[in-house]
């Protein structure tokens, strides 16, 4: 098993920090998006939709979305369990973090992706190339916003994103609360529930060492 990432990319950042929570290492191979390695020869190979994370398996098997990986790990290494342990645990887990990533990591992807020079022509990550929509900008950032709202809310009423026991939900709302930075939004100080739970999470292990793997 191999995985293919490029660990400050929010996408990577997701299996990464669900990795350090199991305590399982596994080998891995930087793409430097930077570079744009994403899109060459060698990495369309390896991964045709050319983004990362991609997990190969020892069969040459590819899977390249973070929940799928995540899927295929927690079964792996069931010890820590980290998407549910009953059907509603695993129903309001899976909930929260496709939220998290519909309502919040993509409303910050199209904020980003359509406002940055270094994105013109690259709206959309992956093989294909897109132009910039300027006013998909403010509507990103509108639902960021109510996003944060929703999850203020959920935090008030339960210590972790899905209930009582941190999860994967945890995982992709921190990071989603970490990537809203890159354009400049910050949930307001009136969200308290929001940045307590933060600041619990900023103090997990796996966190620090994600962080100590970002800076090489
Ligand atoms: N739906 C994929 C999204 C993966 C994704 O968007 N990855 C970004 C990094 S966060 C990427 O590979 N970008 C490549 C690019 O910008 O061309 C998933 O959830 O795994």
């Amino acid at each position: 098993m191999k995985l293919f990432t490029f660990p400050t990319a929010p996408s990577p950042q997701r299996v990464h920090i669900f990795l350090l929570e199991k305590g399982v290492q596994i080998p891995f191979e930087f793409v430097d998006l930077q570079a744009k390695a994403q899109l060459s020869e060698a990495y369309r190979k390896i991964n045709p939709r050319c983004t990362v994370p991609a997990l190969v398996l020892e069969d040459g098997t590819v899977i390249s979305e973070v929940i799928s990986i995540c899927h295929y790990l927690e079964s792996t290494y069931p010890e820590i369990p980290l998407m549910g342990s009953n059907a509603k645990e695993r129903a309001l887990i899976s909930e929260w973090d496709h939220r998290t990533e519909l309502e919040s990591l993509l409303a910050i992807a199209d904020a980003l992706r359509n406002k940055s020079d270094a994105f013109q022509g690259r709206a959309l990550p992956g093989a294909l190339d897109v132009e910039q929509i300027p006013e998909l900008v403010p509507r990103g950032i509108a639902r960021i916003n109510g996003f944060f709202e929703i999850l203020n809310e959920q935090l008030g009423d339960n210590q972790y994103v899905a209930g009582s026991a941190f999860s994967m939900a945890d995982i992709t709302a921190f990071v989603s609360v970490n990537f809203s930075r890159w354009v400049k939004v910050q949930a307001p100080e009136e969200l308290i529930h929001l940045h307590r739970w933060h600041r619990d999470i900023s103090r997990r292990p796996s966190v620090a060492e994600h962080r100590k793997l970002c800076n090489g």
